[in-house]
């Protein structure tokens, strides 16, 4: 495959490029005393397979060397959340069938939805210094209807609650997840931002490291964590939760109060339509979402939509943060949704300060509004010290970012979230218990004692979807160098490409990700390798044992600094996120990628033209979601030292699930002789057609199909699901052997 060999040489139209603006990540750090060699550290890492059993949740080898830099760096805690891997393996594309299957259906009024507001506040009492030990959740997923925000849609819930339960662990901890699936479709979790070093069939992406939990069927999810930052990733239909990694440098925290915050956008119609509708011939732009949530809790004005089910939600139920006055407070911002931004701002609280970022700790920087794409995490601190009284906490979805701002039904782009100052110390420790009592049994009761906010917000309408980490200067604390020099350097044109039959799809470079959900790439790549079959050895891009056309995998044999340059050639911004690692942000820009020579580098990304001047290497952003703006293009640097497959991908779901992603196979070494345990072997033996329950159509549904709706409605009555989608891919044979991407359609459009 032409077009992104190891460090080529740039195309002339990449090099026209003197007239597109640079901006570089990193502004000018001051030097620290005690910098940490980051690669060294990285390699201190590694996992050793000799020092392990097979197929055991270990110890970590990592030693932990960094020294604190700046006091906030004491608390290196880290915000993560569990959600799905393929978001749309959740997708019930048979309504008819799972009508059949749900155990929620058996109830014959929707379960009403707890809005307990102190479900996210962290544990006031956390022993920080507890031993390392096993934290065990059990999980039930099921089926069933919900409105988050009064307008009633089906969902997927975790042990029927929503957002999903709070995982809160330690660092060195090992977390064991028992997950029973009984809702209809098949589904995996992925821990987002968890590095998964030594388990990487735990990573939760389906067909990539596993294959699906059927329905019907159990998984104990258990890994180590350690040496550890945030975590998260998309959800949607409910099936989404928050989990916290405390290290036990965090017992000093110069925080009275410590919570999470979800921001979600919110769709009525169910996922499964959608991610038909937007993978249809003809449709260009993903569907805008009808709402935002906080917190899983929003109010729709019901009269907007006499066609649905609506329950006005009354303000009782909004989220309620009380904060002891005059003191500080850390709010864990987490953007768990599929497609929107968020700005997020507290009324007369111009002074947030963000203190984390993906799970890295930076040092304090005022930020308002904080700009926050799907997949991305930050902690912000809010002093309390106004005058006492109420204030909102607002987060709103930058419509801007979506091709039809208007969001249908009159929907609502703000959600909110009461922000109170308490006069003692401590007052909502006290109350935690009685509050998540009277949330969920009498909501009612304290609604006329409720005082609303009276604020109003100056906060500015964004127009651009611009990354935060491009326009504020985060300085990591410790600082971290990033390598001088790159092994290897990708060039990624990432685009959405329309192809045969109109079909538009995610593309990076010439590829369209299609998961094999029944052989997954990590089991195809360990079984090559024990069978000594080289063709799975292959290093860079690997064309033989993949078919690049829907699979394109990147490999290193070794430990290896790797770049990957994203040159968008779309209009739209892709939240990229990288599993099993993070990723410097080095630079970014508008326009074609300048070349390395504009940014201080030697050609290839090998070495700096200055040895002297380390600007852009010298304490990085690191992260493990960044975006690449409409147009634009990014810089990224990773270490290749974490064994396994890791996807690549736009965290829009509409965007990944249309096949924008990639993977990277690194430690070839490691990976050899690698035994995946035969729990996790034994969700492949379920029968093909259930692992592809939920999943999202295949293009072969739509080959020779120019109305789709029309084709939905013969698949949706066709109760042979899968079946009959076999027999149309053989049907259409010859169309699919034509199906060709063409990703350079836009090159013109770029300034
Ligand atoms: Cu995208």
């Amino acid at each position: 495959m032409a077009g992104y060999e190891d460090g080529r040489p740039l195309l002339p139209h990449e090099q026209h490029s003197q007239a597109s603006s640079v901006r570089l990540e990193t502004g000018v750090y001051q030097a620290h005393e005690d910098m940490v060699d980051s690669a060294e550290t990285e390699d201190r890492r590694l996992l050793s397979v000799g020092d392990r059993e097979e197929g055991q949740v270990f110890a970590q080898t990592a030693s932990q060397t960094r020294k604190t830099g700046w006091f906030f760096a004491a608390f290196f805690a880290t915000s993560a959340i569990a959600a799905l891997a393929l978001a749309g393996l959740l997708l019930s594309l048979n309504p008819l069938k799972s009508d059949t299957e749900s155990q929620a259906n058996e109830h014959s009024t929707p379960p009403k939805l707890s809005r307990p507001s102190d479900r996210y506040v962290l544990d006031p009492n956390w022993d920080f210094h507890a031993p390392s030990q096993v934290r065990e959740y059990e999980w039930t997923i099921t089926d069933t209807e919900g409105s988050p925000d009064g307008v009633q849609k089906p969902m997927m819930l975790i042990n029927n609650q929503f957002p999903g339960p709070l995982i809160e662990i330690n660092e060195g901890d090992v977390l064991s997840v028992k997950l029973q699936n009984k809702a209809s479709n098949a589904t995996a979790l992925h821990w987002h931002g968890i590095f998964q070093n030594g388990t990487n069939w735990m990573d939760g992406a389906a067909g990539v490291t596993q294959c699906p939990i059927a329905p019907g069927q159990s998984y104990q999810y258990k890994f180590n964590v350690t040496n550890q930052s945030g975590t998260w990733v998309q959800a949607l239909d409910g099936l989404v939760g928050p989990m916290v990694v405390h290290t036990r440098r965090e017992a000093g925290k110069p925080y009275s109060s410590d919570r999470v915050i979800l921001l979600q956008d919110w769709w009525y119609d169910p996922a499964s339509g959608h991610m038909w509708d937007v993978l249809s011939p003809g449709v260009e732009d993903a569907p805008v979402p009808n709402a935002a949530l906080m917190n899983g809790v929003n109010q729709a004005v019901c009269s907007d939509h006499p066609n649905r089910k609506c329950t006005e939600v009354k303000a009782t139920s909004l989220p309620r943060i009380d904060v002891a006055h005059g003191e500080s407070h850390r709010l864990r911002f987490v953007n768990v949704g599929g497609f929107a931004w968020f700005q997020v701002a507290v009324d007369e609280h111009a002074d947030l300060q963000i203190v984390e970022v993906d799970g890295n700790i930076v040092e304090p920087i005022l930020v308002s509004p904080v700009l926050i794409s799907p997949g991305q995490r930050y902690s912000a601190i809010l002093r309390a010290d106004h005058d006492e009284g109420a204030f909102w906490l607002r987060a709103r979805m930058v419509t801007s970012c979506f091709a039809e701002q208007k969001l249908p039904e009159n929907g609502i782009e703000e959600t909110k979230a009461i922000i109170s100052y308490t006069s003692g110390l401590h007052t909502r420790h006290g109350d935690h218990d009685d509050a998540s009592t009277k949330d969920e049994h009498d909501e009612n009761d304290d609604e006329e004692d409720l005082v609303l906010p009276q604020t109003t917000s100056d906060l500015p309408f964004l127009s651009v979807c611009r990354d935060l980490s491009s326009t504020a200067s985060f300085q990591p604390s410790p600082q971290q160098h990033a390598p001088e020099i790159a092994d290897h350097s990708w060039y990624l044109r990432v685009n959405l490409a329309i192809g045969d039959w109109r079909l538009q799809r995610g593309v990076l470079n010439s590829s369209s990700f299609r998961p094999n959900l029944a052989h997954p790439t990590l089991h195809r790549v360990l079984d090559g390798l024990t069978q000594h079959n080289e063709s799975f050895a292959i290093q860079g891009v690997n064309t033989v044992a993949f078919d690049p056309e829907s699979e394109l995998v990147i490999s290193n044999n070794k430990v290896e600094t790797v770049d990957i340059i994203l040159q968008n050639m779309d209009e739209n911004s892709h939240p990229f996120h990288l599993h099993g690692t993070k990723m410097w942000v080095l630079a970014a820009g508008h326009g074609y990628f300048p070349g390395y020579e504009a940014l201080g580098f030697l050609p290839e990304g090998k070495g700096l033209l200055n040895p002297a001047n380390q600007t852009i290497v010298k304490n990085p952003l690191k992260r493990d979601t960044i975006t690449v703006e409409g147009f634009g293009w990014v810089l990224l640097r990773f270490i290749a030292d974490n064994p396994g497959v890791w996807l690549f991908h736009c965290h829009v779901i509409w965007h990944s699930e249309a096949g924008m992603g990639m993977q990277f196979v690194s430690r070839i070494d490691e990976l050899r002789g690698l035994q995946i345990p035969e729990e996790a072997r034994r969700l492949c033996d379920a029968p093909e057609e259930e692992l592809w329950k939920g999943a999202p159509p295949k293009d072969e549904v739509f080959f020779g199909f120019e109305n789709s709706r029309e084709r939905r409605r013969l698949h949706e009555g066709d109760t042979k699901g899968l079946n009959s989608d076999t027999q149309d891919a053989e049907e259409y044979d010859d169309e699919w052997a034509r199906y060709r991407i063409e990703a350079s359609g836009s090159v013109a459009a770029i300034a």
